[in-house]
């Protein structure tokens, strides 16, 4: 009888820890793939409510040109950019464009081609970084972004014939 009952005690033990084991590997499964989710997804750069800064960029008067050549952001940051169309009445019109760097002529080409109802704004080309509108003599224009990632960023208005002089850079540090 005694033989009997521990080959049963033993059995049972063994069933038990067998199911101990396999409600163990059920539960790791389901906690591992909870934990990792948050950290694959890729944060958006979206621009904070408040600016970290406010950059005031205009023409330099009734001159095909910007009265900014260069001006610096720090990286990641988010930027209130403010363009003054300084022209007096009757002048010309501008607008201000951030582009990847070696793509301003490209650029240029496409804001001619995507022509003036579209207030000479190339939609969805994808070396355009920044834009505000095209803005009348005496008016202003702003755009929030967030500033990419460390490098330097040519600046061009893309009225026709303008991107050749009106330009400067952006320094992102
Ligand atoms: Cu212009």
């Amino acid at each position: 009888m005694k033989k009997l009952s521990l080959a049963v005690l033993s059995a049972l033990f063994a069933i038990s820890m067998t199911l101990v084991s396999c409600t163990k590997k059920e539960a790791a499964p389901e906690a591992a793939p909870a934990a990792q989710a948050p950290a694959a997804e890729a944060a958006p750069a979206e621009p904070k409510a408040t600016p970290d800064l406010e950059i005031m960029v205009g023409t330099d008067g009734d001159n095909m040109a910007f009265d900014k050549k260069e001006f610096e952001v720090k990286a990641g940051s988010t930027v209130k950019l403010v363009f003054k169309n300084n022209a007096k009445a009757g002048g010309l019109q501008h607008n201000l464009m951030v582009v990847k760097a070696g793509t301003e002529s490209e650029v240029a080409n496409a804001a001619v081609a995507a022509g003036n109802d579209k207030g000479w704004v190339p939609q969805g080309n994808a070396n355009v970084m920044v834009t505000t509108k095209l803005v009348d003599p005496g008016q202003t224009d702003s755009v929030v972004f967030v500033a990419p990632a460390a490098g330097d960023y040519p600046y061009i208005c893309t009225f026709p014939g303008h991107a050749m002089v009106m330009k400067g850079v952006m320094h992102s540090k």
